[in-house]
């Protein structure tokens, strides 16, 4: 299976410049008016069959994965951070480009008190003091299969003290590396691949899934989780992350084995080398995704991504009850009820 890709014609690309760029609106202006006038400026340019995949993608009614190519990147784009923790200096047309996107999914963007110190966005670069380690700021060591923020509380689930888990994520690459690919695997496909026993233990609370190195606030003994669950609207959706997830029983045991095999079937998965001015779009209950090893060279050229997370409001106003008790906070000042948290952007 290929990810549904969109090439953005010439003549759109220099209608949504102005918004990109940032000369209609500053990266520095409140995020609210930023919103609105990249929602005005996407609505108003953006093709209407590129709007209608977008509508239906947001609403799970579509394959998980979605690529808009052709998309810009500054031409003085700054040397690639040696750390993910945004620059000052930053990509802001990738902060555009995404917000705009996310706006006609009716998305809005959010970040994790203890992921990136509380920024909206975060710089997915090879870190030197990461480069053997399995996370976003990795390079020589295969990024496993994985859902952002699995160890989070998913819709339905009663779990205090957990923020809800990213609905999707947002990666617009700034510099590519030829090496780098990004993998990609629908839950449908996994199921599908599986016998319907290992279905049924991967659907029971027998997990324990660890947060990714990028979160720094390690919680200690979380209760078990399923890796499958059955949401009344959207379907089968799956969380998981390869070598930070525990079996506790033996037939959970069994069953993770199998679902790491169906990851070694390569017509099973998919890969795609990001290149500038690519942003891929993934439903993170929908589907996993990993990337191949690749090698830094901390030259400022490495490969960049920005990467920002998108929910639905009603997942952000959930994880409201969750602000004061807890383990993990979700942050956003792009719903105006909600904007009493640090600021999304360079925030101090
Ligand atoms: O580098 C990639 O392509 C994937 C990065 C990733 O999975 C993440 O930052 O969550
Ligand atoms: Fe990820």
């Amino acid at each position: 299976m290929t990810v549904p890709t969109y090439e953005l014609s010439p003549s759109v690309i220099s209608k949504l410049f102005p918004y990109i760029s940032g000369k209609h609106q500053p990266i520095d202006v409140a995020p609210g008016a930023l919103m609105k006038a990249l929602t005005a400026g996407f609505q108003k340019n953006i093709p209407m069959d590129l709007t209608e995949d977008l509508r239906a993608f947001s609403l799970g009614d579509h394959e998980p994965f979605y690529i808009i190519r052709g998309l810009e990147t500054e031409t003085d784009l700054p040397p690639t951070p040696a750390e993910g923790i945004y620059p000052e200096e930053g990509a802001n047309f990738s902060i555009n480009a995404i917000i705009g996107i996310m706006s006609l999914m009716d998305l809005f963007p959010h970040a994790y008190a203890s992921e990136n110190d509380g920024k909206l966005a975060r710089a997915v670069v090879p870190a030197s003091y990461a480069a053997d380690t399995q996370g976003s700021h990795g390079s020589s060591q295969t990024l496993g299969f994985h859902s952002d923020g699995a160890f989070l509380r998913f819709e339905g689930e009663e779990r205090a003290g957990f923020a809800p888990a990213p609905d999707f994520l947002f990666m617009f690459c700034n510099r590519g590396d030829a090496s780098a690919k990004t993998t990609y695997i629908s839950c449908d496909t996994l199921i599908e691949a599986l016998p319907d026993w290992a279905v049924h233990v991967l659907l029971r609370p027998e997990f324990t899934v660890l947060p990714a190195q990028s979160f720094v606030n390690k919680i200690e003994d979380p209760s078990p989780v399923p890796i499958l669950f059955d949401h009344e609207v959207y379907g089968p959706q799956i969380r998981y992350y390869q070598n930070r997830t525990t079996a506790h029983t033996a037939e959970a045991k069994k069953a993770v084995r199998l679902l790491e095999r169906v990851f070694e079937f390569e017509d099973l998965f998919d890969e795609i080398c990001l290149m500038p001015g690519d942003m891929m779009v993934i439903n993170n209950h929908k589907a996993l995704h990993g990337r191949t090893a690749f090698e830094a060279v901390q030259d400022g050229k490495d490969r960049w991504l920005t990467r920002i997370y998108g929910s639905r409001a009603k997942t952000i106003f959930d994880a409201r009850e969750h602000f004061e008790d807890g383990s993990e906070h979700i942050w956003t000042d792009y719903i105006p009820e909600l904007a009493t948290k640090k600021p999304s952007i360079h925030n101090a």
